[in-house]
C-alpha cells in the first residue's frame, strides 16, 4: 500500500517538475524558452531539423548556441549541429560571404553592417531557412528573431524578413559606482564585481549579454555619470577588458565615462584645462592605453559641469572644446564620443528648463564628427511626462543622441508597474516641425547629420545583481522596450508590450491581453497618481521616494518641488509663456503657438506651460482644481484595475512570478493613494476649495504627510 502510495506520489512529483521545470522567478527574462504545446511543435518539426552554420566563429557559434538553447527549451529535443546543409529542415546560420548562398540573390544591400534576413529558400536542395547578415552579428540578431516567432508560435513556412536597425550606438548607461552601489538602482547591486574581476568572470555577465543582444543593444557604458576616475587606473582596465572578452561575441561594446578631472586625480597634472597641452597629452596617452588593452573599446560618456561634476566650464572653455579634446583622442582608435547636454549651471536664475538649450544650442557645428551630445527627451530630468526637449531638431549640424532612463526613479522604483514603452513612444513621435532633419524626434535622431555621422540612443540601465536583474518582473519590459526603441525608433509601444508579454509569460491571448492592457495603460496612471496636469518634479527630496510637494527649503530654487508647481491662492502652473519665461520660444513656432495657447495645449502639458487660476475652466467644462483632484483619482483607480486584472491572471501564469507581481501592486496602490492624499492636502490647503462630490478627502491631515521620512530608500546618489 505504502509502495503505491510513494509511487503515485513519486509519478506525481515527476510530472509535476517536467511540467514546470525550474521554479521561475525571473532570471530567464522573455528567453524563457518554456515547452510548446505538442501541436505546435509538430508543426515545427519538418521545419527545424538541424543547423548549420561555421564553426570557427564565435559570434555564429553564439547565434547557433541559442538556437540550440531555444530549440530544446520550446521543442524538449536537441537540435543537431551539421557541417553542412543535407537534410530539408535545416536552419542556416551564416554570412553573407557564405558559399552556401551563392546564387540566391538575398538583399544584403539593405541590411548595413548589423541587420540580418530570415528566409525560407532551397540550399543544395533542401528547404532550407536561411538567417544571415553581412556580419556575424546580423546572424546572431536574426536567430533571435526567429527564437521570438517561435516563442509565440507563429508561422515559419515562408519566412521573408529583412530588419536593420536604424540607430548606430544603442547602449546602456549603467550608473554603477566601483563600490557597487548602483545610482537609482532599485535591483541590488552592481552586476560588476570589480573586486573579483578579471579572474572570476561570473556566467551571468554572459546571459547579460544574451539579453542584451536579443534586443539589439550593442555596448554597454559600464560605470556612473557621477564618474570616479579610477575606472581608468591600469588594474581596473584589465577588469574592463575581461567583461569586452565576455560581451564580444555578443557584439556589444563597453565603454566608460571619463571624470573630466582625471588628469589631476590620476595624472597628478595642477589642471584639466582642455586647451592645455599637457592635459591633452594626457588623455592622449590614456586613451592610446585603453585600446592598447581593449581594441575595439566604444569610447567615452561625459557629464561635464551639471551637478557637482567637473568640466570645461571650469576653465571658462565651453563644452565643444571640452567634448573635442577627448574625441580627438578616441579618432584614431574609431572611438566616440558621448557627451551629456544634461547641464544646469549653479546660481543660475534662469527656468532650468532653457539652460541646456541655453547653453548648447549655439555650439551647433562645433562638435567633431565622432561626438554625440546625448540630450534627455525632456528639459527638467527623466520626469513622468515631458514635453519632448527643445534641442531635438534645434542642432541640425550636430548629432544629437537620445537619453531615456529606463530604471523608474521617479516613477515608483521597482514596484510600481509601469511600461515606459508608451512614455518613449510619445516623445519619439513628437513632431519637432523642424524640417531640416525630418521632423518627428525619431526622425531627428535617425537621420546623420551628415554622411558617415553618427547616430544613437542611450538608456540608464535598470539591471542590478536581483534574482530578476530589473528589480520587478515588469520592469523587465522596459529594458526590454529600450533595445527595441533603439533598434527601431519608430516602433510601437503596443507591439513591444505584446512580444514581450508572449515571452516572458506565455502567448495564450488571455494571458497577453490582459498583461498589454494593464501596461498600456500604466504610464498614465503613474502621471495621474503623482504630476497630472503637466506638473513635475513633485517628489521627496534627495531619494526621490514619495511626495513632498510642499519641499521649499533646498539651497537652490529649482531643487524644490514648489519652483516647478507654481501653486498659490492665485492658482498654480509654470508660466512657460512669453509673459512667464518664455521657454516656448526655444521650440519652433508651430509649436511654441500650439502648446503656448490654452485652446490648443494639450490637458497633459497644461500646468508645464501655464500658471492659471483655481478656477480655470477646462476643456471638459470642470475647474482646474476638480479636474486636477479627479486625475489624482484616476490615477489610484488604474492601479486598482491592474489589481483586478492580475487577480484573473492566478493559475494561467507560474505561481511565484504571479504572488510577486500582486505583492508589488499592493504596494503599488498604497504608495499610489499616499501620492494622491498627501498631493491633494498639499494644494488643497492653497487652493481653499472643497473636493469634487464624490472624491473623498485625504485620510490625514497634511502634517501627517510631511512628517513622512523615509531615509534609507534605496539608489540614492553619493
Ligand atoms: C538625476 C538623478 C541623478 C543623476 C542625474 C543625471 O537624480 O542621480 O546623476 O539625473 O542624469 O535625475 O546626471
Amino acid at each position: 500500500m505504502l509502495r503505491k502510495l510513494l509511487a503515485i506520489l513519486s509519478a506525481f512529483l515527476c510530472f509535476g517538475l517536467a511540467n514546470q521545470g525550474h521554479a521561475e522567478d525571473g532570471y530567464d527574462l522573455w528567453l524563457r524558452y518554456r515547452p510548446l504545446e505538442s501541436s505546435t511543435v509538430e508543426r515545427y518539426a519538418s521545419r527545424i531539423t538541424n543547423v548549420v552554420g561555421p564553426t570557427d566563429r564565435p559570434t555564429i557559434g553564439a547565434a547557433v548556441e541559442e538556437l540550440q538553447r531555444g530549440v530544446k527549451g520550446l521543442f524538449g529535443h536537441d537540435l543537431v549541429r551539421r557541417e553542412t546543409v543535407m537534410h530539408d529542415g535545416a536552419v542556416l546560420v551564416t554570412r553573407a560571404d557564405s558559399p552556401l548562398l551563392k546564387n540566391l540573390d538575398l538583399p544584403f544591400a539593405r541590411l548595413g553592417d548589423e541587420g540580418y534576413l530570415i528566409r525560407t529558400a532551397m540550399v543544395q536542395g533542401k528547404r532550407t531557412t536561411i538567417i544571415a547578415g553581412n556580419g556575424d552579428i546580423g546572424a546572431l540578431y536574426g536567430v533571435f528573431r526567429f527564437l521570438r516567432l517561435l516563442q509565440a508560435g507563429q508561422p515559419i513556412d515562408r519566412l521573408d524578413i529583412v530588419d536593420a536597425p536604424k540607430l548606430q550606438v544603442r547602449v546602456l548607461n549603467h550608473w554603477d559606482n566601483l563600490d557597487r552601489h548602483v545610482e537609482r538602482g532599485y535591483a541590488g547591486q552592481s552586476l560588476w564585481d570589480w573586486q573579483k574581476l578579471p579572474r572570476f568572470k561570473d556566467p551571468r555577465y554572459t546571459d547579460y549579454a544574451r539579453a542584451n543582444a536579443s534586443i539589439g543593444i550593442n555596448g554597454t557604458v559600464l560605470t556612473n555619470v557621477n564618474a570616479n576616475a579610477d575606472i581608468l587606473r591600469p588594474d581596473y582596465l584589465q577588469k574592463v577588458k575581461a567583461l569586452a572578452e565576455l560581451f564580444r561575441p555578443y557584439g556589444i561594446k563597453v565603454y566608460l565615462t571619463a571624470r573630466f578631472s582625471a588628469p589631476i586625480e590620476l595624472g597628478g597634472l595642477g589642471t584639466a584645462d582642455p586647451l592645455d597641452p599637457a592635459v591633452r597629452a594626457w588623455w592622449k596617452a590614456k586613451i592610446d592605453e585603453i585600446y592598447a588593452v581593449i581594441p575595439d573599446f566604444g569610447g567615452l560618456l561625459v557629464k561635464a559641469n551639471s551637478e557637482g561634476q567637473p568640466g570645461p566650464a571650469d576653465y571658462h572653455r565651453t563644452h565643444a572644446e571640452g567634448a573635442n579634446m577627448l574625441a580627438d583622442a578616441l579618432a584614431p582608435h574609431h572611438g566616440i564620443l558621448m557627451w551629456r547636454a544634461f547641464v544646469y549651471a549653479a546660481e543660475n536664475a534662469e527656468d532650468r528648463h532653457k539652460q541646456a538649450y541655453t547653453e548648447f544650442q549655439p555650439l551647433d557645428g562645433k562638435f567633431r564628427d565622432n561626438v554625440l551630445v546625448q540630450v534627455k527627451n525632456g528639459a527638467i530630468d527623466f520626469q513622468p511626462r515631458e514635453p519632448f526637449h527643445p534641442l531635438f531638431g534645434a542642432m541640425p549640424r550636430t548629432p544629437l543622441m537620445m537619453e531615456f532612463q529606463i530604471t523608474k526613479e521617479y516613477l515608483g522604483f521597482a514596484t510600481h508597474l509601469a511600461y515606459l514603452g508608451t512614455m518613449w513612444e510619445e516623445v519619439l513621435e513628437a513632431d519637432t516641425f523642424r524640417p531640416a532633419r525630418g521632423s518627428t524626434v525619431a526622425k531627428v535622431i535617425e537621420t546623420p547629420v551628415d554622411a558617415g555621422a553618427v547616430t544613437g540612443m542611450a538608456g540608464v540601465a535598470n539591471i542590478g545583481s536581483d534574482r530578476n536583474w530589473s528589480g520587478s518582473q515588469f520592469d523587465q519590459a522596459n529594458w526590454y522596450a529600450f533595445g527595441r526603441f533603439a533598434w527601431d525608433p519608430d516602433a510601437k509601444a503596443e507591439a513591444i508590450a505584446r512580444d514581450w508579454a508572449r515571452m516572458t509569460w506565455g502567448k495564450d491571448p488571455a494571458v497577453t491581453d490582459t498583461i498589454v492592457r494593464m501596461m498600456m495603460g500604466s504610464r498614465e496612471a503613474v502621471v495621474d497618481y503623482m504630476t497630472p496636469l503637466g506638473l513635475t518634479h513633485q517628489m521627496a527630496t534627495g531619494h526621490h521616494y514619495g511626495p513632498g510637494p510642499w519641499v521649499s527649503d533646498l539651497k537652490r530654487p529649482e531643487w524644490n518641488p514648489v519652483y516647478y508647481a507654481q501653486a498659490r491662492p492665485d492658482g498654480i502652473g509654470f508660466d512657460r509663456t512669453s509673459r512667464g519665461s518664455d521657454a516656448l520660444a526655444q521650440y519652433a513656432p508651430q509649436v511654441a503657438r500650439n502648446w503656448g495657447s490654452l485652446a490648443t495645449v494639450p490637458d497633459e502639458l497644461l500646468l508645464w506651460f501655464h500658471h492659471l487660476p483655481w478656477d480655470h475652466r477646462m476643456k471638459s467644462g470642470r475647474t482646474l482644481w476638480d479636474a486636477l483632484v479627479i486625475r489624482y483619482d484616476a490615477g489610484v483607480d488604474h492601479v486598482r484595475r491592474m489589481q483586478a486584472d492580475w487577480v484573473g491572471l492566478r493559475g494561467k501564469v507560474d505561481e511565484t512570478r504571479w504572488a510577486e507581481v500582486r505583492d508589488f501592486l499592493e504596494i503599488q496602490l498604497d504608495e499610489a493613494i499616499w501620492w494622491r492624499d498627501a498631493s491633494i492636502a498639499w494644494f488643497q490647503s492653497i487652493s481653499k476649495r472643497p473636493l469634487p462630490e464624490g472624491h473623498k478627502p485625504p485620510a490625514h491631515d497634511l502634517d501627517y504627510y510631511k512628517a513622512i521620512t523615509t531615509p534609507y530608500a534605496p539608489g540614492q546618489g553619493k
